[in-house]
């Protein structure tokens, strides 16, 4: 494989843009070499500006569950876009997602849009601090909740690949009103919350955390955080900007059967068009402004070719049987790593949730970010670099996910099994 013409475009990018990516997970700097320059995808297939083809696991970090250019997707951006991109007015597209929204996640009352997950999170606790009276924001280590200023405390996705813990520019100020605690800690949770001197307004939590890497929550974890907030009049919030129409129609939320007071989401209701969105009980909706106190805007929110996007993406999704599909398809090639590392030799610990996979290069069982840490980096990042030159597209980062989409076909799983058994291989050759 050649990667001249992404070496030369990665060259020219960094001049005009800081590391030559608008996402710094993208500069592939943890897994030691450069990103390669996608022109086109379709379906489970990605294209480099090499012509190089890939098979792609990473889905756009989860958007992509039907795959790329879904011709009923872009069959509706384009009818959209031919009736104008933007109107900084209300539209009927927006009422028709907002209530697909409403039905779909048991949980959400009313939902506001806006255009993605980080604005999401960042105004779900700002109305959780604004309806409670309190400031104290409760998250767990590893989970990332997008870049705000808030979330930035040991962070998973980006800055926990980066290695910063937390990030220059964010107060003191701001960041001392968090609490980051290890995830899975029911010992802690409970200490924690019941700690009369805290102020606290909301605990927000990936209900499967993705982004340091795939890790589920232990039986009774989520159940104790309900209970526990709900007796303490905290608002809880699921961050479902990955779980949200990943692990099923109604989100982790149907899933695990826990109901929320808030959740956020991003990702898959877009249809790979800049959207998110935060809802939840009408009661605490009701304080967002214009009809409450609590302040959020956004020029583009509801976008007319994002909300026909999502509109699309949502209805595909309404299939019948989609997820029991995907779930198959999803374990069966679980499955399949998990006899490869071990006829290979090689320890590894594949979590999975749904179509939401890690293999961690450990021999620990991963459950919070601690044991994820005890990962083998560099045995992921040659992983990568052999995966990539053989034609299969990976997160590049150990710390993310590998999503099964509806448009992998048993051929590219097969060929990715047969990769993996490769790679697998030189690995333990050294
Ligand atoms: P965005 O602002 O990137 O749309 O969403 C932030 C966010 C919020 N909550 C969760 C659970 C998330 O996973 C994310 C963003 N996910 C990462 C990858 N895991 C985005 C990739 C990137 O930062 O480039």
């Amino acid at each position: 494989m050649s990667f001249a013409i992404s070496s030369e475009l990665f060259e020219k990018a960094k001049k005009v843009i800081p590391g030559g990516v608008n996402s710094p997970v993208r500069a592939c700097r943890s897994v030691g070499c450069d990103p390669v320059f996608i022109t086109r995808a379709s379906g489970a297939t990605l294209w480099d500006a090499d012509g190089n083809e890939y098979v792609d696991f990473v889905g756009s970090w989860g958007p992509m569950i039907m795959g790329h250019a879904h011709p009923q997707i872009i069959e509706a951006v384009v009818r959209a876009a031919g009736s104008g991109t933007s109107f900084g007015a209300p539209t009927p597209a927006e009422i028709d997602l907002a209530a697909m929204v409403v039905e779909a996640l048991p949980a959400v009352e009313k939902v506001r849009f806006v255009n993605s997950g980080t604005e999401a999170t960042m105004s779900a606790i700002r109305l959780a601090r604004g309806y409670t009276g309190k400031k104290v924001v409760v998250k767990f280590d590893g989970c990332y909740h997008g870049h705000a200023d808030s979330f930035l405390v040991k962070a998973g996705s980006g800055v926990l690949t980066l290695g910063i813990p937390g990030s220059p520019g964010v107060p003191e100020e701001i960041v001392k009103n968090t609490i980051s605690i290890p995830y899975n800690d029911e010992q802690v949770l409970e200490t924690t919350l019941r700690d009369k001197k805290l102020d606290i307004a909301c605990v927000i939590v990936e209900p499967v955390a993705g982004n340091m890497g795939c890790i589920p929550p232990e039986p009774g974890f989520l159940q104790k955080l309900r209970s526990l907030t709900s007796e303490l009049g905290i608002v809880l919030i699921f961050d479902e900007v990955i779980t949200g129409f990943r692990l099923a129609y109604g989100g982790a939320q149907q899933y695990y059967n826990i109901l929320p007071d808030l959740t956020c989401l991003g990702k898959i209701i877009g249809g790979g068009l800049p959207v998110g969105a935060y809802g939840g009980k009408a009661e605490i909706m009701n304080c967002v402004a214009p009809d409450g106190p609590v302040y959020q805007a956004g020029t583009l929110s509801g976008n007319p070719l994002a909300m026909a996007a999502g509109i699309a993406a949502l209805r595909l999704l309404q299939q019948p049987r989609f997820y029991q599909e995907l779930e198959a398809k999803s374990a069966a090639f679980a499955e399949r790593l998990i006899e490869v590392a071990a006829r290979v030799g090689i320890p590894v610990q594949l979590n999975r949730v749904g179509s939401m996979m890690t293999a961690f290069f450990t021999a620990t069982k991963v459950t919070d970010f601690t044991s994820a840490m005890l990962a083998d980096t560099e045995r992921y990042a040659r992983h990568y670099r052999q995966m990539l030159a053989g034609g299969i597209y990976l997160a590049p980062s150990q710390f993310e996910v590998a999503f099964i989409s509806a448009a992998q076909s048993e051929r590219d799983l097969d060929n990715a099994v047969k990769m993996t058994e490769w790679s697998f291989k030189k690995l333990v050759e050294k």
